[in-house]
């Protein structure tokens, strides 16, 4: 079949598989036989070897600790046919009683392409539902939205391959330093003379170390930036007119309405609350850089203008001819490692199948067809948000949540936790036992996970490549597509749903793809539907489409042929649309949300690795000083954010990069890891109108400070019952031991509450009142079994670091029993808060060498080793020097 199904043996007993975490779909090397590391595949042309610290952590998170093993119905252990049963009557009675309506699957795009299919062709084909959507709603469906307008297709034009030939690229609404880490590095590996990045997002990232400029405009203002870029090229004319003339419609009114939201630069400055000259300045780069590419990610998408934001950045590359030519296209940014294969088999609420929605003319025939079904769903289902509000109301009886954490990541989270308490049956299938949703479900399926599962993804930049399986089910896991396939043999499918395994079911969608194509569905991977069982394993990554005619899919739409009906690509007329979410007196400061560099979602996995857990370990709050002064705050302390009843608390850190009267938390913290930590009480289930995304990145809150009598770090051997209560906590597990942040807002007593903190009497003690600092530590039999360190001033509390390895020994030495109480090894240098994660170097120790004179980041590298590996904390350690140096022109001024 040539080069689009080539295989591969890697020369030895390595796994050739893909990562599980973000977008960018890094090839990994994994060894099953000792899972001591795992390795970038250097043949994988996503990422070339390249691993960020999350994907060369994978092999520290495959163990089977919190792992769900077995299903559950109603809080009791099932063997798999009970289950089976147990949620094919849940949808049987639900179907009799009230009608396939009043059953929804919400899927995921971190589940195989595979999974998905079969979860889609189920739901939507044959129990008849078409209440089917993803978390992919929360992250890409602004960007589908916007792509099916402009181009016709959901369409990624261009590969990555342009982000390094790109003379001029722009970066909207993307922290691609944390959030796409090996692509940030193939970014910054191809910087050369000439070449100009412009970053634009409200506050200063890790990314912007690549900026040539920063624009921190003002939340939700992109529109208005992109309208000025239209108005400007026009005026200046500077437009390419030859191609807008023979390869696309609805300009004039485009640019009409853009004129009207962006009259002039100045209006833009004002509006975005941007320098005139920065403005100016990317406009004239914009204008004479013919090779531009525009990333953008969730700052684009999560917002309640988010289609309009994502097209009017692809007006601004179809008024200059830049689409899907080398170094030169819209490239939207994937978050997850399957959002895109979630899309090809239409996951989404709005979509029926294979790039097929509804409305296109005879599609629902045809799929209907194509999967010999009696009943298929008459049109669009319920978007997530609506979707959550309609189980809130009573009107979906059953839901089946796959691989995703609703309870957390959908906005105004308490009232989700209410829908999934009033819900009849909610079944939840996921690989982690103990999550937020899964404390909801009246059944739980346990799911294979990453090395345990099989199947395709694809990331984005349209390549499918193979997870692989490379160890054995933990428990009595399956893999998702067999769940599925069990619930619809049960319910009478099984004619429909007749998989020996992913092989089947990928060539089926890869023949649907192709099934009655003419050439109007772009997305056509019918080749692939000829692969043996063989070929399939052995499968090379491979960029769609794939079909006879395909030629090279790695750019598409270079010829100025569309999608469309007409074949020319639709500019869309763009109205200013500001966040609704807008501050007021009970919620004065705008609550900015995303991601942090080390932490995966909501935790289930990363949070299994100490090491990820070194770099940011608790929810935190990044304020401007000015803010952190008006809301007596302080830095290291904690602040409570309020919204409603919504209350998320986190320690403050200092940020002089955050605009004032904005704040950035982090969404990845939950009920499982803290006890005021989830993003999402900050934010209403406020969505666009056209992709029905939530306006994630702009909710509002009070800010007051947490009004602490006492801060504390608690560490206790692993599987200790807690004992004790705290007005805030959060947990840290660490290598050998359990450990928590702490903080009360009444004294402690002291030491009456100590056996309930340490889980019995404390061998050690110590008490220093007027300094409001405590210690103890339990000992049994030589060994620590818990130690309890309290300060009035939480940023005197020490790392813990090396508390955690006197977990491991059998018997305390005398230095160790010594230096307990002051919580490490006082002949052994402090490290301080980790920053580079692969080679566990902190802050103190980079501190002390850039005084050293250490003041670049190849000294600190060639000194401590930091930042050699994977890269991803060079922004900080580049940070930390200028910060060194700031202090130092001070002192010196
Ligand atoms: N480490 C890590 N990496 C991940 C993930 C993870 O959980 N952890 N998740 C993956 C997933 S699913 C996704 S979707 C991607 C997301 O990747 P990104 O979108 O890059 O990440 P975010 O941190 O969500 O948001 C990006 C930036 O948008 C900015 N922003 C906020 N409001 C606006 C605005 O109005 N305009 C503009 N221009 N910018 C704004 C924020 O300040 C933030 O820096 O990351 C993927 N990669
Ligand atoms: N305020 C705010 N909210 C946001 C965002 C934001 O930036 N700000 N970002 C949004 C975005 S872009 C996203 S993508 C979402 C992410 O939000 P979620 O999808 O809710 O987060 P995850 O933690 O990735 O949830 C995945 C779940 O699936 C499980 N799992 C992993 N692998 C498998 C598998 O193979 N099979 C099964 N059945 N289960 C599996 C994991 O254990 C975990 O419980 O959050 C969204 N919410
Ligand atoms: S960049 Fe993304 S896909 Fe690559 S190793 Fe890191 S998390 Fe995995
Ligand atoms: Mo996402």
């Amino acid at each position: 079949m040539g080069d689009a199904v080539a295989t591969r043996g890697t020369g030895d007993n390595r796994i050739q598989t893909t990562c599980p975490y973000c977008g960018v779909g890094c090839g990994v090397l994994a060894d099953p036989a000792a899972l001591q590391g795992v390795e970038g595949d250097s043949h994988h042309p996503a990422n070339l070897g390249r691993l960020c610290v999350k994907g060369a952590s994978l092999h520290e998170t495959t163990g089977h600790a919190g792992k769900l093993l077995f299903p559950m119905v109603r809080g009791r252990r099932r063997e798999w046919p009970q289950a089976i049963d147990a949620v094919a009557g849940a949808i049987r009675h639900s179907i009799a009683d009230h009608g396939p309506e009043s059953v929804a699957f919400y899927l995921s795009g971190q589940l195989l392409t595979e999974d998905y299919y079969i979860a889609n062709k189920l739901a939507k084909g044959f129990i008849a539902t078409p209440h089917v959507d993803t978390n992919s709603r929360l992250c890409m469906s602004s960007a589908v939205a916007a792509h099916k307008r402009a181009f016709g297709a959901d369409v990624v034009p261009g590969c990555y391959e342009d982000l390094e030939l790109a003379d001029l690229l722009v970066l909207a609404g993307s922290n691609a330093a944390w959030a796409h880490p090996v692509l940030y590095q193939r970014m910054k590996a191809s910087a050369r003379d000439g070449r100009k990045v412009v970053v634009i997002d409200p506050r200063r990232t890790a990314t912007s170390e690549l900026a040539d400029l920063h624009l921190a405009l003002r939340p939700g203002t992109d529109t208005i930036l992109f309208n000025g870029l239209l108005v400007w090229l026009a005026h200046h004319d500077l437009l390419d007119g030859q191609y807008i003339a023979d390869h696309c419609q609805d300009f004039d009114q485009t640019l009409v309405t853009a004129k009207a939201a962006a009259p002039s630069t100045a209006s833009v400055a004002s509006e975005c609350d941007l320098d005139v000259d920065d403005v100016e300045a990317f406009y004239r780069w914009f204008a004479r850089t013919p090779r531009t590419v525009t990333g953008f990610s969730q700052g684009i998408n999560q917002s309640v203008a988010g289609t309009d934001k994502g097209n009017s950045i692809i007006n601004c590359h179809l008024a200059t001819g830049r689409v899907g030519k080398p170094g030169a296209s819209p490239f939207s940014l994937t978050g997850q490692p399957n959002a895109m294969g979630g899309r090809e088999v239409g996951g989404l609420a709005n979509t029926l199948a294979a790039h097929m929605d509804y409305h296109t003319p005879g599609a629902r025939e045809r799929v209907k067809r194509f999967w010999g079904s009696d009943a298929i769903a008459d049109g669009p289902g319920l978007k997530a948000v609506d979707m959550f509000e309609a189980i809130h109301r009573g009107d979906i009886k059953v839901l089946w949540v796959m691989g995703t954490n609703p309870a957390v990541s959908l906005p105004d989270s308490g009232r989700v936790h209410e829908a999934l308490a009033r819900c009849p049956t909610v079944i939840v299938s996921d690989c982690t036992a103990s999550t937020d949703t899964t404390a909801h479900a009246d059944i739980l399926l346990p799911a294979a996970g990453w090395g345990e599962k099989d199947g395709t993804v694809t990331n984005s930049e349209r390549r499918i490549s193979r997870q692989r399986s490379f160890m054995p089910l933990p428990g009595e896991a399956k893999p998702d597509w067999w769940i599925i396939r069990e619930v619809a043999a049960k319910l009478g499918f099984g004619h429909a749903f007749n998989y020996q395994g992913p092989a089947d079911i990928f060539r089926e969608h890869a023949a649907l793809s192709a099934f009655e194509n003419d050439g109007s569905r772009i997305f056509n991977i019918g080749r692939l539907a000829e692969l043996s069982d063989q070929q399939y394993q052995g499968m090379q990554p491979v960029q769609w489409p794939v079909h006879k005619s395909a030629g090279d899919s790695s750019r598409l739409y270079a010829d100025g042929r569309f999608t469309t009906d007409n074949g020319r690509a639709r500019f869309v007329p763009v109205s200013t649309v500001l966040p609704v979410q807008v501050p007021d007196a009970d919620g004065p400061v705008v609550v900015n949300t995303g991601r942090i560099r080390d932490q995966w979602h909501t935790m289930t996995r990363t949070a299994n690795t100490s090491r990820l857990l070194a770099h940011r370990q608790e929810p935190f709050v990044e304020m401007h000083p000015n803010d952190i002064q008006r809301y007596g705050v302080a830095p290291g302390h904690l602040a409570v954010l309020t919204r409603d009843d919504g209350r998320f608390v986190g320690k403050v850190r200092e940020n002089s990069q955050q605009r004032p009267g904005e704040v950035f938390i982090p969404i990845h913290w939950n009920r499982q890891f803290a006890s005021h930590g989830i993003a999402t009480v900050l934010t209403q289930g406020v969505t666009d109108p056209v992709s029905g995304q939530p306006e994630a990145k702009h909710g509002r809150a009070a800010i007051s400070p947490f009004r602490a009598a006492w801060y504390a770090r608690l560490l206790v051997r692993k599987e200790r019952p807690k004992r004790w209560q705290a007005d805030y906590w959060c947990r840290v597990p660490m290598m050998h031991s359990e450990s928590w942040w702490l903080a009360g807002l009444t004294p402690l007593e002291w030491p009456q509450t100590l056996p309930d903190w340490l889980g019995g009497q404390a061998q050690l003690v110590m008490a220093d009142p007027s300094e409001g600092r405590y210690r103890a530590a339990r000992i049994v039999d030589g060994r620590l079994e818990a130690v309890l360190l309290l300060d009035r001033d939480p940023n005197r509390l020490p790392d813990v670091q090396w508390l955690d390895t006197c977990f491991a020994e059998q018997t305390l030495s005398e230095t160790q029993r010594r230096n307990l109480l002051s919580g490490r090894d006082v002949d052994v240098e402090d490290m301080g808060a980790t920053v580079c994660s692969c080679f566990q170097i902190g802050e103190k120790q980079i501190a002390r060498a850039i005084s050293e004179g250490q003041v670049s980041v190849e000294a600190l590298g060639q000194a401590l080793k930091c930042g050699t590996n994977c890269g991803s904390c060079i922004p900080e350690l580049r940070s930390l020097i200028d910060e060194a140096q700031l202090v130092d022109e001070a002192a010196a001024s």
